[in-house]
């Protein structure tokens, strides 16, 4: 059917062809990959992990007001350290310190990743860098330098497999932060 026909169909005036018309440059101008619309359900829809974590077993005790975000007492793990989602599903990281998330597709190990460093300062303060190795990367997170101790990602996994996730900053890199997430 060709357009003009449709348009009629409708019983769309003029104004509502060129509307139409404009819909219609403005959608096909999308990426075909921009927005999918099917929802997501089911209890592997959707799973929390924590990316590091203030510590509550200091003496004394931590005491993070009225705005203190001591590096020593922020614990570097992920937690579950294996997550499990269904494809399409999400993964919500809840980050607390210094930290940026980096996520590898199926087949890299953290000793595969190149450790290639980006954005070390001498200082003062010096700054370690982060791990840049964008080799099989699938997602990496915001410079977390400007941005609140604690806040959050949302990232969704589109296809099944098992995918490494990294803490970037140099020295928790080095210390292995890490976890994984099981699409099933
Ligand atoms: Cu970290």
């Amino acid at each position: 059917m060709k357009r003009r026909e449709f348009v009629e169909k409708l019983g769309l005036g003029s104004a509502g062809a060129a509307t139409a018309a404009v819909l219609g440059s403005r959608l096909s101008a999308e990426p075909a990959t921009q927005h999918d619309h099917t929802q997501v359900d089911g209890p592997l829809a959707q799973a929390t992990v924590s990316f590091g974590q203030w510590r509550t077993d200091l003496s004394p005790a931590l005491d993070r007001y009225p705005n203190n975000n001591p590096r020593t007492a922020n614990s570097h793990k992920l937690i579950p350290y294996i997550a499990t989602i269904k494809a399409g599903g999400a993964v919500t990281f809840l980050i607390s310190g210094t930290h940026q998330v980096s996520i590898y597709g199926p087949g890299t190990t953290l000793d595969s990743i190149t450790r290639n460093i980006v954005d070390a300062m001498a200082g003062p303060p010096p700054f370690p860098g982060f791990i840049d190795d964008p080799v099989n990367r699938i997602y990496r997170g915001p410079d977390p330098r400007p941005l609140p101790q604690d806040r959050v990602e949302a990232v969704t996994f589109a296809a099944k497999g098992t995918y490494l996730v990294v803490c970037t900053l140099v020295p928790h890199f080095d210390e292995g932060m890490h976890g994984f997430v099981k699409v099933v």
